[in-house]
């Protein structure tokens, strides 16, 4: 009896560690179907997109993501300073398809209309994917981020293991200290943004951690003509890997002209806490977190960096279906095979009542090899 006991654990173990997530709806969608958490840093448009009414928790702003981006709403939400974050998930796993990106997530980056530089308003997120190992359909699960171009284009300017706290102060600009021994403040901005930039339905010292990419502001003041504004700030793009970072389309005036090139994220490009590749077919939960700390300098027009999205699709809806529904049926002639009710031959045909570890056999007309 205590064999048998064990025979099952290790089998739903295999089974739940397999499992993909597939929603039981008459259509699949490419789109965000909800959101999971929202965890802003303090910022302008913190409180305000989505808005905060008096008695929101934590769960109300969620739901307010969720009617933000799922089925491609494309209302912005934001996630305000250096960590803040949210995850959403689909109603499918996505499957890393090999060589190709999988995931598109759309910013409200654009390409700055004098062309100097790459980008122009790059608020890049970070991005991380995780699968919903232990199958109970949360994020509680090992994460892993996406190694975006910085990695290899701003080598030892990346700050990695980075981290941030911001205190609350009501009304006024928003104080924070890193684990470099920096400290700062996120500025209120102008009248545009009179509602408060610390996320009220969060406590005081919110925490954040991950890394933090190289400033990318740029001052290019001197190379415009002068009477149209003394100013002229840049943030300039990152080649691949990020959110809010390029312009969602290639052509401005074509919807459905997705740039996927610059927009698009590759699952292969994920990486352990060492920033070790890791190997991942499918994820379940995708999250985003601003990756920049800086801030305009006068006149502070643009205040802190922040990412904003718009949404995410599965840019390859039909691959990851079909692999799936294989991975699906690989676990039941997986299942078959190991189930001791039924029958088991070796090869020559004969009947096993004792299957020996380490051989072969034939079990439902399957070959399986008894572990
Ligand atoms: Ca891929
Ligand atoms: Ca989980
Ligand atoms: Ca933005």
């Amino acid at each position: 009896m205590k064999q048998r006991i064990i025979i099952f654990s290790v089998l739903m173990v295999t089974l739940t560690i397999q499992a993909q997530r597939m929603d039981n709806v008459t259509t699949h969608s490419p789109y965000i179907k909800a959101v999971d958490e929202y965890v802003p840093a303090p910022g302008q448009f913190v409180n305000d997109v989505p808005e905060y009414e008096e008695g929101d928790d934590a769960s109300a702003m969620v739901r307010k993501c969720t009617e933000s981006l799922a089925n491609n709403e494309r209302h912005l939400v934001a996630l305000g300073g250096w960590g803040g974050y949210i995850t959403f998930h689909f109603d499918h796993s996505i499957a890393n398809v090999k060589g190709e990106r999988d995931i598109y997530i759309m910013g409200n980056a654009y390409q700055e209309n004098r062309n100097l530089v790459l980008g122009g308003m790059n608020e890049a997120g970070i991005v991380m994917v995780s699968k919903d190992v232990n199958g109970n359909g949360l994020p509680d699960d090992p994460w892993y981020e996406i190694s975006g171009s910085c990695d290899v284009d701003s080598v030892g300017k990346v700050i990695y293991d980075y981290e941030v706290t911001y205190r609350k102060n009501p009304m006024g600009d928003i104080p924070w200290t890193d684990n470099h021994g920096n400290t700062g403040t996120i500025d209120r901005v102008n009248a545009w943004h009179p509602q408060e930039y610390y996320p009220l339905w969060l406590p005081d010292g919110l925490t954040f951690r991950g890394t933090r990419l190289p400033d990318n502001m740029l001052d290019l003041s001197t190379r415009v003509d002068q009477s149209y504004s003394a100013y002229y700030y840049v943030l300039v793009g990152f080649r691949y890997g990020y959110a809010d970072n390029m312009p969602n389309f290639t052509d401005p005036a074509d919807a459905t002209s997705y740039n996927y090139e610059q927009c698009g994220i590759d699952i292969g490009w994920a990486v352990d806490e060492k920033r070790q590749p890791v190997s991942l077919d499918f994820v379940d939960f995708v999250r985003v977190y601003t990756g920049l700390n800086q801030k305009c300098p006068q006149p502070n027009w643009w205040g802190e960096t922040s990412t904003e999205i718009q949404g995410a699709s599965d840019i390859h809806l039909e691959a990851s279906l079909e692999s799936i529904r294989q991975a699906i049926a690989g676990i039941s002639e997986q299942r078959s095979a190991e189930n001791t009710d039924v029958p088991c031959y070796n090869l020559q045909g004969q009947l096993v009542s004792q299957p020996k570890r380490g051989s072969l056999y034939i079990r439902n007309g399957k070959k399986f090899f008894k572990q």
